[in-house]
């Protein structure tokens, strides 16, 4: 792998700023240095933020809805006709298995910009005949305005997926944005100003800042003045500090935050589709998935069946690099999330949990024993209030319990502070409907996981998050719908 240097992308131009700090990416396959990363400091930040006011009110601010659409389609077909590019960046970076990147990562990436291009042209405002005293009438009708500059701050987690769920409808309703991805993975944020520059996106209209968070570009960003709205997907925590930084000023905020989230799997399931669902729900990309199941419970009668067979099949889950196909499962994102994760599995292990699967770190070959490689991990017999079941871990591991009734399960569903997805396992129709109608969460899957339609509602109720993204909820947050009222 060679060593790449990857720029700040401001107002059309990639630059390394002039805060002369850089920072080392590298990749947790095997610890190897991919990439330098020039941080962005406060003159960078308010070049970028500058650059992006201008641009709302340049070219981008004069287009028609029509003329911007047609551009995001060709930003998505930009990235589609650089698919392996991307693939590689975000395989390196993340350390995640090529084929999960290559039908999850970049399609998504794509589609981010198509949906919410199309959705833009479609989408009609509200309108009333009110009655006056004098008998003319008055016509009330709204419009939407992009609400300006936009400040994105994302995860690493999904790197080009989450970023662009945020940029895709920001962009399409005529906003712009400065883009702070995560200083884990910056690669395909920073790839994507050239996609924007060959799609013809005016400059400024898309920018990108690296470096940390407290201290470094993602303080500097959501802190400075300039930016109307701030749209975050990462750690709960994070978000709390966002929100104080985004008071001053009264600034409206998007997020979408941690979770853990509950699988619930009845006796009346089909075991086949419950086992492969769970086995996704909680080991994909290797547990770091926000919606991803930590807290397995399964209905007594099945659950030793259900614990024996899943056992068995995550013991089949094959760890390796990112290019072989017949890989399940990467590295954790780092070492510093490595550690996190195994302080987790000490924790179970200190709490007495019985542990059916795994628990450390696996052998790996010579090559790869830098990587920050953690072994799927399955538990049970630990009380509720383990900080196991309690606090999100985000790797790959679950804790499975037995419950005896509805009631029961859904008040240990409902038992956290956390309120982002669900998945209920069952094959009656009427259960699926009582269970997921009373579950506290955001979105809840029946039958299946992580089965997205970019038109619904996304987000999390609780501490794991604020407002919903997707199809036209994504006006609400990147529009400001104005009322005119006409007298007649
Ligand atoms: P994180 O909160 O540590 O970091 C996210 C981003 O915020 C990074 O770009 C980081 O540099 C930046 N940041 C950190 N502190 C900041 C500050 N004070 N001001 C401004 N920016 C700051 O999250 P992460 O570790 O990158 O991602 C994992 C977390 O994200 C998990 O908790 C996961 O559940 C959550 N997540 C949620 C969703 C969702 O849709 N709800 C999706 C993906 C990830
Ligand atoms: O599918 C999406 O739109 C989305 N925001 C997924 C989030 C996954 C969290 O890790």
């Amino acid at each position: 792998m060679s060593t790449k240097e990857i720029l700040n992308f401001i107002n059309g131009e990639y630059t390394k700023g002039t805060s002369g700090k850089t920072f080392e990416n590298r990749t947790p396959v095997d610890g190897s240095l991919i990439g330098v990363v020039h941080e962005a400091g406060r003159a960078e930040v308010d070049a970028a933020v500058k650059a992006a006011r201008e641009a709302l009110t340049g070219p981008w601010g004069k287009m028609t809805n029509d003329q911007r659409s047609e551009i995001l389609h060709r930003v998505a077909n930009g990235v589609t006709a650089r698919f392996d590019e991307f693939l590689k960046a975000e395989c390196a970076d993340t350390g995640k298995p090529v084929s999960i990147a290559n039908h999850i990562d970049i399609p998504r990436g794509a589609a981010n910009f198509k949906v919410f291009a199309d959705l833009v042209k479609n989408v009609g405002n509200e309108s009333f005949e009110t009655p006056t005293p004098d008998g003319t009438g008055a016509l009330n009708f709204s419009v939407r305005r992009p609400k300006g500059v936009i400040g994105v701050i994302s995860p690493w987690n999904l790197p080009l997926l989450l970023m662009t769920w945020k940029v895709g409808p920001a962009l399409a309703c005529g906003n712009t944005v400065v883009v702070k991805p995560s200083e884990e993975t910056p690669a395909t944020t920073a790839l994507l100003g050239e996609v924007m520059n060959e799609a013809g996106v005016p400059p400024g209209v898309y920018n990108v800042i690296h470096g940390f968070g407290p201290d470094s570009a993602g303080a500097f960003l959501t802190e400075h003045p300039g930016v109307d709205a701030i749209t975050f997907t990462g750690e709960t925590r994070t978000g709390e500090a966002i929100m104080k930084a985004a008071a001053v000023g009264v600034r409206d905020v998007s997020f979408e935050l941690g979770g853990k989230n509950p699988g619930i799997v009845f006796a009346d399931c089909d075991m086949e589709k419950a086992i492969e669902g769970t086995m996704r729900s909680v080991f994909a990309n290797c547990g770091q998935v926000c919606l991803g199941t930590e807290r397995v419970y399964v209905e007594r009668p099945i659950f030793d069946e259900f614990v024996a067979r899943f056992a068995e099949s995550a013991k089949q889950l094959k760890l390796g690099i990112p290019e072989d196909p017949t890989v399940d499962m990467g590295p954790l994102v780092s070492h510093e999330h490595q550690r996190k994760v195994l302080s987790y599995y000490q924790k179970a292990k200190d709490a007495g949990a019985t542990i059916v699967l795994g628990g450390g770190v696996p052998n790996m070959p010579a090559e790869l024993a830098a990587g920050a490689w953690v072994e799927p991990t399955i538990w049970t017999g630990l009380p509720d209030d383990a900080a196991v079941i309690t606090e999100e871990i985000f790797g790959p591991c679950c804790h499975i319990r037995p419950f005896d009734t509805e009631e029961e399960v859904i008040k240990l569903a409902n038992s956290l502070p956390y309120g982002l997805a669900a998945a209920v396992w069952t094959e009656n129709t009427s259960r699926a409907l009582r269970v997921s109608g009373q579950i506290e969460c955001g979105i809840c899957w029946v039958n299946s996981w992580f089965l997205r339609d970019l038109r619904t509602a996304f987000g999390g109720s609780k501490q794991s998050g604020i407002g919903r993204e997707g199809g036209e909820h994504s006006l609400e947050f990147y529009t400001e719908l104005k009322n005119i009222c006409i007298k007649l």
